[in-house]
């Protein structure tokens, strides 16, 4: 019999069935917490020390203090890996402000709460790397870059849910945010990148996107190829007429993007740069040196 996955909450190891967070917990009362989602592979973490950076740095933007030092976070994602005998996961990390009462004041809150959740599930997008997958614009705008701006890994995703539902009611794959002006952002929990003449370009975190560490991961190899990347307000008529897309996310990893509002990119298949750059990446997650080994 398969024991049942343990789950870490302010330093305790609860079963799954049992790890439960109080309902006066701003998190689940406000959405007033951060989060990371992390993947391991083959016994490694992949990028975990700049997803835990990323994770203080969303904390700092919103005045939580996390109780751990990062040294600390790192090392409770390592054992809840190894408490649950994992080598490959999606990890959920997360930061909420703690139990309050019912007021917004988070003066109320005098502990955040920790959680980790080393999960398995499946969330390959089938054969999405080998056919792309379809999108559309959606209308909600990503958040400007205020209190809800995307650059804060926060609790507050009912603006990419809402894109979300907006595409699975359409029946396409993914839903891909503009900001205020217009730009393209990013999808609902991917960074997105066009290549047009060989180039590749991808929107600025100005227009509310999260500083993806996939998107990080493929910048570096643009630059160790040589492929010229540039950094620029992408319009939806630069993405219609664009010769190939992709989004780059944690979950996703790197998917394909065939069409656009009915528009087919380019030849409608994953084209020749990032067919490259998809093989390159593979080897950059299987590389132990890019993450923090389990064992
Ligand atoms: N933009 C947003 C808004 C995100 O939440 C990304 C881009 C990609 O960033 P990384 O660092 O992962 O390359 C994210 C992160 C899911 C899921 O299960 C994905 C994210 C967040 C929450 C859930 O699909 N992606």
């Amino acid at each position: 019999m398969t024991s049942e996955l343990q789950i870490y909450i302010d330093g305790k190891f609860y079963p799954k069935s049992q790890a439960k967070i109080s309902v006066y917990d701003h998190g689940f009362l406000y959405g007033d917490g951060v989060f990371e989602g992390i993947r391991a592979y083959n016994g490694v973490v992949f990028k975990l020390k700049e997803h835990v950076d990323r994770l203080y740095r969303s904390a700092h933007a919103i005045m939580l203090n996390i109780p751990l030092t990062k040294e600390e976070m790192v090392q409770a994602v390592v054992e809840t890996l190894r408490k649950n005998n994992m080598k490959d996961s999606y990890i959920r990390l997360i930061v909420s402000r703690g139990i309050g009462d019912l007021g917004l004041d988070p003066r109320k809150c005098p502990k955040p709460t920790t959680i980790i959740i080393t999960d398995t599930i499946n969330i390959k997008a089938g054969n999405a790397k080998e056919t792309g997958i379809t999108t559309m614009f959606s209308w909600v705008r990503r958040n400007p870059v205020d209190a809800t701006t995307h650059e804060v890994k926060s609790l507050n995703y009912l603006n990419s849910i809402l894109a979300k539902i907006e595409a699975n009611a359409n029946g396409v794959d993914e839903a891909i945010c503009l900001d205020t002006s217009g730009c393209i952002a990013e999808g609902v929990g991917e960074n997105i990148f066009i290549v047009k003449n060989g180039e590749i370009l991808t929107p600025p975190t100005s227009t509310g996107a999260l500083e993806g560490i996939t998107a990080d991961s493929v910048i570096n190899l643009c630059r160790k190829l040589n492929i010229k990347l540039t950094i620029t307000n992408l319009t939806p008529f630069m993405l219609f007429t664009a010769d190939e897309a992709f989004f780059t996310g944690t979950a996703m990893e790197m998917v394909p993007i065939r069409e656009v509002n009915k528009r087919q990119i380019g030849t409608g298949k994953p084209g020749p740069v990032t067919k490259l750059l998809l093989g390159e990446f593979q080897k950059v997650i299987e590389d132990p040196t890019n993450g923090t080994k389990i064992y």
